[in-house]
């Protein structure tokens, strides 16, 4: 068991104090520290805090393709044009490769490569305790407190793990393209009920028109007390993205309004604590070869040696 100080060590809190300046490098270096699981991303992490308001997080998620990193950019461009800080963390949850998807991303990003007021940086979960539902995150702390007030967070394809990083976000946004294949996936990976707007990117295309249409349906059928818009989108030409960024704004009034940010907070801590304790957790199980061969043999069942394996670790089951 490690102790972990109560202050950290003079290099760590100078670190810390040049993150909350603003130092772009200094932010670059805590978040590969969190992406790779350094233990001295917990020590900055506590100290950090953010400097003006909690920031606005906004999640953006979708298959691979559908202009997630081409909405961003346009949303990039609107915050900016109100004299916000933004920053933009793109996750692949999927590799530890950075590969093509980025690289596009750079490309998609360009006009926002000068801008001082802009930090784009892409992650991955390799090495992170309790994956990307624990690194998004304290990514996004250490953003909130080297004063970004907007922060974007991409993520790329249609899955659990998108499901799980949007709740690190207040407002998530789901973006699909004209044609059914997109709406069906995201409806069975459970997206579309965290959406807060639903983006038809692409509006160029033919059948966007039933597209909306489609999921106006599908939107009428689902509870709770948030119905999420529908906005079209062309994102290459900017088409739709003021309308966008309206809806984004009454979903943020909406957060305070009925109570539901602190509803969120707390969800949201909650799944932090328990990915945090499911990754210690899978840190110390080790299954003995005994134990092992005794569930192939049919002699005890998979349930009971579980419990005798978590017991041996002093938790009880049940
Ligand atoms: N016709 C059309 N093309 C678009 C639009 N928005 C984005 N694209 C194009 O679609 C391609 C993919 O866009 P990206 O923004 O990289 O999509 P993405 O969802 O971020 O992709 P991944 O990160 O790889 O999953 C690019 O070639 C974009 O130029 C649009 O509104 N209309
Ligand atoms: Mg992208």
């Amino acid at each position: 068991v490690t102790v972990t100080p109560a202050s950290p060590p003079a290099d760590l809190a100078g670190l810390a104090a040049r993150v909350q300046a603003g130092d772009k490098r200094a932010l670059a270096r805590v978040i590969s520290w969190v992406e790779n699981g350094d233990p001295r991303a917990r020590l900055v992490l506590r100290v950090l805090r953010p400097t003006g308001g909690e920031a606005r997080v906004i999640g953006l998620t979708g298959a691979p393709g559908a202009g997630k990193s081409t909405v961003t950019s346009a949303l990039v461009r609107a915050f900016r044009a109100r004299g916000n800080r933004v920053a933009v963390l793109a996750i692949d949850p999927s590799s530890p490769f950075t590969g093509g998807a980025l690289l596009g991303d750079r490309v998609r990003m360009q006009e926002h490569a000068t801008d001082d007021s802009v930090f784009i940086r892409s992650m991955s979960s390799r090495g992170q305790l309790g994956g990307l539902a624990a690194a998004a995150p304290q990514a996004i702390r250490a953003l909130s407190a080297a004063g970004y007030e907007v922060i974007l967070v991409e993520t790329v394809g249609v899955g659990q793990g998108e499901v799980e990083i949007a709740s690190a976000a207040d407002t998530t946004v789901v973006i699909v393209v004209p044609g059914m294949g997109d709406v069906v996936q995201a409806a069975k990976a459970g997206i579309l009920e965290v959406a807060a707007v639903l983006v038809v990117n692409k509006a160029d295309r033919p059948d966007t028109q039933g597209t909306v249409r489609d999921l106006r349906a599908m939107v009428a059928l689902a509870s709770g007390e948030w119905r999420p818009p529908i906005v079209a989108t062309t994102a290459i030409t900017g088409e739709g993205i003021d309308e966008l960024l309206g809806q984004l704004d009454r979903h943020e009034a909406w957060l305070d309004s009925s109570g539901e940010r602190e509803r969120r907070r707390l969800a949201r801590t909650r799944d932090q604590v328990t990915a945090m304790a499911l990754g210690l957790l899978a840190r110390r199980l080790a299954v003995p070869d005994e134990l092992a061969a005794r569930v192939a043999d049919g002699r005890c069942d998979p349930v009971e040696a579980a419990e005798e394996l978590l017991a041996a670790l002093g938790v009880r089951s049940g």
